[in-house]
C-alpha cells in the first residue's frame, strides 16, 4: 500500500512533479513560438502556458521511466499529450460546447481571441502534436513511433474524446444512468489519461506484458480522476454555496456522488486508487513510486 504523504521508499514526489513539470514546460514553450501567423501562435501559447496541472505528460514520463526508458525517450510525446489536452479544453469551452469563461483560473481561449482563432488555435495544437513527436523524437524506433501514433489518435477521435463530447452534448438536460455517465467519463477523460501511460511505456521500451500491465493501471486512475472531478465539484459548489447566502451554485450535470452519494463515491476512488497501485505490483517498487504516488495524487488533489 502506499504511505500517507510524500514518502514512498524515500522517494519525494512533490519534487518530482515540479522538476518534471518543469522541464516540459520549457518545451512547450520552445515548441510554440511566437511567430507567422501571430495571433494563433498567441492563442495557443496562452492556453498551453497558463497553467495546469500537467498530470498527463507526467504520468508519461512516469510510465516510461518505470519500464526502464529514459525520461528523453518520452519527451516529445509528454509535451504531445499536453497539447492535445489543451486543445481540448479549447474546443470544450466554446459557446456552441460548454461555453465557460473561465480556464484554469484565467479567461477562456476564445474570450480572448474570439471564436474562430479558439477554434483554429485547438486545430493546430492538435496537428502540432503529431508533428512535434515526429521531428523531435530521438533513439525510438519508428515501429514503435507508429504505435505512439494510433495510440493517440484513437484517443482522440469519434472512439475517444469525439464519442465522450458527443454523448456529453447530448445527455444535456436527460435523465443519465450510471452506465451512460461512466460512458462519458470513459471516453472524455480516461482514454487520453490512459494513452499517456501507455505511450509512455511504449517509447521508454517496455515489452507486451508491460504495455498491458500499465494499461490497466490506466484505466483505474482514468476513471479516478474523473470520480474525484466530481466530488471536488460537489464539496466546492457547497463550500461556495455556505459563502453565497443561498445562491444555487450546485450544477445540475449528472455525477458519481449524485448516483451514488457521496460516501458511496468516496469509497468507489479509494478502490480504484487501492486496484491501480495492485495492478503495478509486479514492478520494481522503486520503479514504481512515481505512478503510485500519482494515483495517490489523483485521488488526493483538491482541484
Ligand atoms: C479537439 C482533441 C479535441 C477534442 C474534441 C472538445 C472535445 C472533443 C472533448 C472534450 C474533452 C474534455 C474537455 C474532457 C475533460 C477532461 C478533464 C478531466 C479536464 C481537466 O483536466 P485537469 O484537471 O486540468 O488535468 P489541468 O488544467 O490541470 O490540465
Amino acid at each position: 500500500t502506499i504511505s500517507q504523504g510524500n514518502s514512498f521508499l524515500g522517494f519525494r514526489f512533490e519534487e518530482y512533479m515540479a522538476v518534471k513539470a518543469e522541464k516540459v514546460n520549457k518545451l512547450l514553450d520552445e515548441a510554440i513560438p511566437l511567430c507567422h501567423p501571430l495571433k494563433v501562435n498567441e492563442a495557443m501559447r496562452y492556453s498551453v502556458l497558463v497553467g495546469g496541472k500537467r498530470v498527463r505528460p507526467i504520468l508519461c514520463i512516469a510510465s516510461c521511466e518505470l519500464v526502464g526508458g529514459d525520461e528523453s525517450l518520452a519527451m516529445p510525446v509528454a509535451c504531445a499529450v499536453e497539447m492535445i489536452h489543451t486543445a481540448s479544453l479549447i474546443h470544450d469551452d466554446l459557446p456552441c460546447m460548454d461555453n465557460d469563461d473561465l480556464r484554469r483560473g484565467k479567461p477562456t481561449n476564445h474570450k480572448v481571441f474570439g471564436e474562430g482563432i479558439a477554434v483554429l488555435a485547438g486545430d493546430a495544437l492538435l496537428s502540432l502534436a503529431f508533428e512535434h513527436i515526429a521531428s523531435n523524437t530521438r533513439n525510438v524506433s519508428p515501429d514503435r513511433v507508429v504505435r505512439v501514433f494510433s495510440e493517440l489518435s484513437s484517443a482522440i477521435g469519434s472512439k475517444g474524446l469525439v464519442a465522450g463530447q458527443i454523448m456529453d452534448l447530448e445527455s444535456e438536460g436527460k435523465e443519465v444512468s450510471l452506465e451512460e455517465l461512466e460512458y462519458i467519463h470513459v471516453h472524455k477523460t480516461a482514454k487520453l489519461l490512459e494513452a499517456c501511460v501507455v505511450c509512455g511505456a511504449i517509447m521508454g521500451g517496455g515489452n507486451d506484458t508491460d504495455i498491458e500491465r500499465v494499461r490497466k493501471y490506466a484505466r483505474c486512475i482514468g476513471l479516478l480522476f474523473q470520480v474525484v472531478d466530481d466530488i471536488l465539484d460537489v464539496t466546492k459548489s457547497s463550500a461556495q454555496l455556505g459563502k453565497t447566502a443561498g445562491k444555487d451554485l450546485v450544477s445540475d450535470k449528472v455525477t458519481y456522488p449524485k448516483l451514488m452519494g457521496i460516501a458511496e463515491a468516496k469509497k468507489f476512488a479509494n478502490d480504484l486508487m487501492a486496484q491501480s497501485v495492485e495492478e503495478l505490483a509486479c514492478f520494481d517498487a522503486a520503479r514504481a513510486a512515481p505512478l503510485c504516488h500519482l494515483a495517490y495524487y489523483i485521488a488526493n488533489r483538491e482541484n
